[in-house]
């Protein structure tokens, strides 16, 4: 229990970081038969072994050769072989009947009842009052069948996806800034070469374990670690410095440090010469933030702003990595932007060992947001409302480019739709009754729909509102790719048969185009539609088109972009690990500061909502707890939500340990037991969001999105916290 343990209290017992390799009982000895792949949850896409053990599961065990986690897995990875043959696995179709509950039904029955539903809606309203809501977890090829079958089979602009509640504003930072969004342009062998990280609003202690040891590496070779967040989390812990800011101050806190970097004349002016432009607005705005008036905003003093400055600039190299904590603000986008701009003014982007990167989540957080189920793309991480690239990816499609809808709505704006001018909805890859922003409310628009159809491996809390559900393969059953949050495209394989009665999603979006009446174009195996992705990628920012499933089966993945070689070149295109390193992706090669400006969140406490919520994860469960909380081992180590408070707040409020608490916003009220420690902030509270039910933290949050990225704020909303007799 220990090992996975979740207990957040400095003072505690600590347990190990996680990054265990012990491959559990349940390993084969020969390794003869193991089939290499990697794990079906977070974005660092560890690669493991799988061995078939009979009952329908497999054995994981250690893959040294994959340079990435060099076979180290944390628990989740270990264990996910349980939700292969977890009793909660559904193995039938269900369909809704008339007395309201769910039965097993036939494929057919299933498919034609969808297929019906979605002809009904789109006759009776248009095809816009169709939505598609999709996922970061589906590999490349379903990501990219699902963007194809909303705009060609149904011919909606309603499809987004959960990703958009992820990294979207570090994609829309990074895309305004260098011209192209790739979560890290290098690889993370960097990260121990540098000379300082500053990890921004992460938790890998947590939520990576294996990569832990990139940040150990590089304190081992005398660089330095600062991390940013309002609590002293296990990753805090090994920090250098650790700056504990007010939740939702780190575009503050970033345009304070600039402003030491320009008063301490630490700006490289050569490299912003020559590699940048809009340095003059950038420099004017960080000069109106003023570091006591920072250490106002933040609660980060003066004297920690000066030694984050002297640890950032001394080295010659030095990076910033975000991740969730500056994101999933309403100004998420100018965070990250405050945080480039803090990179560029000091010569730290495009250059050997340093740079801005964003650590994305979800297993294909990066491919999936790069083949066109986001409301506004085309694949190849093309735009929607380009001329050319509608042509491009209309001429692989074999439709007219003016049949191609425009762009949609973005997800949270999509959810709060549904039942008013969306009116049925096929969800793929996805849990927002747990997940999304103000939940009640989008539970209930999601009851108020004429249709719901959702396919998962399992019945999810959405798939339980549904008119169909559609049980799908997972990970072990199918092959697939995704992309890494390197940037690496990676190649999942198939190691077991899937159980009798369960299909893979490309199927699903076959059988339902035959019925809606695309005879043509949605091909059931998964290297036929990566052959077809490679073409619409090509010449697009994600150019995959000199990827190939026999390449990825001898490589340890190949980053993007790499296109197919020319008539002229005598060797495949090796890939591009390091980007930018001679020029930016914008139009004349430059990066481009952006000026930003302190704005307060959407929401600050008040007399009524005093305290600060924040959210996030704990190492033993993921993402809605879906399939996590599936895994025995998992659930010992991190049972249920919890509200992790100071001990000051604690005794004002006269809570002790494992008291019920009541938090309270302006959208609901959630109730779990209190978690004292001295590592949070004393006017902040933070619960994890992995749970269902009383202590669902979702319905709490505040689904103020930020403008350009649509991103919600899940990072901070004002509360009140009250003691509940027991
Ligand atoms: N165990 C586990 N691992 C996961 C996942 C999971 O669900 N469980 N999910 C995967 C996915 S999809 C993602 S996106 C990643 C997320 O990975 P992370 O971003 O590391 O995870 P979070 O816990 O959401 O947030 C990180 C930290 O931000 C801090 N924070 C909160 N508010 C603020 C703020 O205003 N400013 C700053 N600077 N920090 C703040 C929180 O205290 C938290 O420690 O994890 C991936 N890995
Ligand atoms: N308060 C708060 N809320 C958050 C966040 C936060 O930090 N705080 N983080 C946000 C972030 S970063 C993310 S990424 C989202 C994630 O939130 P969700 O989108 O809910 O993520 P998952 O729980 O991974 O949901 C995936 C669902 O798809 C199923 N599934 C898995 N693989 C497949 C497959 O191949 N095909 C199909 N059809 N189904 C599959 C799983 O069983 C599960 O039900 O949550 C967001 N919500
Ligand atoms: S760190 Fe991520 S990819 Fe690696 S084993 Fe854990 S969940 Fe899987
Ligand atoms: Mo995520």
């Amino acid at each position: 229990m220990q090992n996975t343990g979740i207990r957040q209290d400095p003072g505690g017992p600590r347990p190990a970081l996680g990054a265990s390799t012990d491959p559990g009982p349940r390993a084969a000895p020969g390794a003869s038969t193991a089939t290499p792949t990697h794990c079906p949850y977070c974005a660092l896409q560890c690669g493991m072994n799988l061995t078939p053990v009979g009952g329908g599961t497999v054995a994981v065990s250690e893959r040294a050769d994959f340079p990435v986690n060099r076979g180290a897995l944390c628990g989740k990875g270990r264990t996910a072989p349980e939700v292969l043959a977890s009793g909660a696995r559904l193995t039938s179709p269900l369909v809704r009947s008339d007395d309201g509950t769910l039965v097993p039904a036939g494929w057919d029955e299933a498919l034609d009842r969808i297929a019906r539903n979605l002809l009904l809606t789109r006759t009776e309203y248009g095809a816009d009052a169709l939505g598609v809501f999709g996922g970061g977890g589906l590999t490349n090829e379903k990501a990219y069948a699902l963007g194809k079958f909303a705009r060609v089979v149904l011919g909606t602009s309603q499809i987004d996806y959960n990703g958009r509640f992820c990294m979207s504003s570090a994609a829309a930072a990074g895309t305004r800034a260098f011209g192209l969004d790739r979560g890290l342009p290098f690889p993370l062998e960097d990260v121990p070469r540098t000379g300082c990280v500053i990890l921004v609003g992460s938790n890998p202690a947590e939520t990576m374990p294996p990569s832990l040891r990139y940040f150990t590496e590089l304190r081992e070779n005398g660089g330095t670690l600062i991390v940013v967040d309002p609590r002293r989390t296990r990753t805090a812990e090994q920090a250098d410095l650790h700056l504990a800011p007010r939740p939702g101050t780190d575009l503050a806190l970033a345009l304070g440090l600039l402003h030491l970097v320009v008063a301490e004349g630490r700006v490289d002016e050569a490299y912003v010469e020559e590699r940048t432009s809009g340095w003059e607005e950038a420099r004017a705005a960080a000069m109106a933030h003023w570091p006591e008036y920072v250490e106002r905003i933040t609660g980060v003093s003066v004297p920690e702003l000066r030694e984050a400055v002297r640890l950032f600039c001394t080295p010659e190299a030095a990076m910033v990595l975000t991740a969730r904590g500056p994101e999933q603000q309403a100004k998420g986008t100018d965070t990250v932007g405050a945080w480039i701009n803090l990179c560029l003014a000091t010569g730290r982007a495009g250059r050997p060992r340093s740079g801005y990167g964003c650590l994305t989540g979800q297993g294909n957080g990066q491919g999936g947001r790069e083949h066109g189920q986001k409301a506004d793309q085309l694949p190849g991480y093309r735009r929607l409302t380009d001329p050319a690239a509608r042509r491009h990816v209309a001429g692989v499609w074999g439709v007219d480019p003016d049949s191609l809808p425009g762009p949609g709505r973005s997800a949270y704006e999509l959810l709060d739709a549904l039942g008013t001018d969306i009116r049925s909805l096929l969800v793929m890859g996805s849990n927002p009754v747990v997940s999304a922003p103000r939940a009640a409310h989008v539970e209930g628009r999601l009851r108020s729909l004429d249709f719901l159809a959702v396919c998962d491996v399992v019945l999810s809390e959405t798939a339980a509102l549904a008119d169909v559900v559609l049980p799908v393969t997972q990970w072990a059953e199918e092959t697939g790719t995704t992309t890494s949050l390197e940037g690496r495209v990676l190649l999942r394989r198939r190691a077991i048969t899937p159980p009798d009665g369960v299909r893979g999603d490309l199927e699903v979006l076959h059988g339902l185009a035959v019925r809606l009446g695309v005879e043509r174009g949605f091909p059931t195996d998964p290297e036929e539609v990566f052959e077809e992705l490679r073409r619409a990628s090509a010449g697009g920012p994600a150019d995959y088109s000199g990827i190939d499933y026999r390449r990825l089966a001898e490589e340890d993945g190949v980053f993007w972009p790499c296109p197919a070689p020319g008539d002229e070149d005598a060797v495949p295109h090796p890939g591009t690990p390091r980007l930018f390193l001679d020029r930016f992706a914008t139009d004349d090669g430059r990066a481009r500061f952006v000026p930003v400006a302190h704005r307060p969140s959407a929401e600050e406490p008040d007399a009524e909502y005093p305290v600060l919520l924040t959210t996030g994860r704990v190492v033993a469960q993921y993402q809605s707890g879906a399939q996590t909380r599936r895994v025995a081992e998992l659930n010992a180590a991190a049972p249920g939500p919890f509200v992790q408070l100071h001990p000051r707040l604690a005794a004002r409020l006269g809570a002790a340990e494992g008291d019920p608490l009541a938090v309270v916003s302006r959208r609901g009220r959630a109730v779990a037991p209190a978690r004292i420690t001295a590592g949070i902030r004393p006017d902040t509270v933070f619960m994890p969001f992995h749970w269902p039910g009383e202590g669902r933290a979702n319905t709490l949050t505040n689904p103020a999105l930020d403008p350009t990225s649509r991103m919600p704020e899940f990072k901070v909303c004002a509360v009140r916290v009250e003691t509940v007799p027991r």
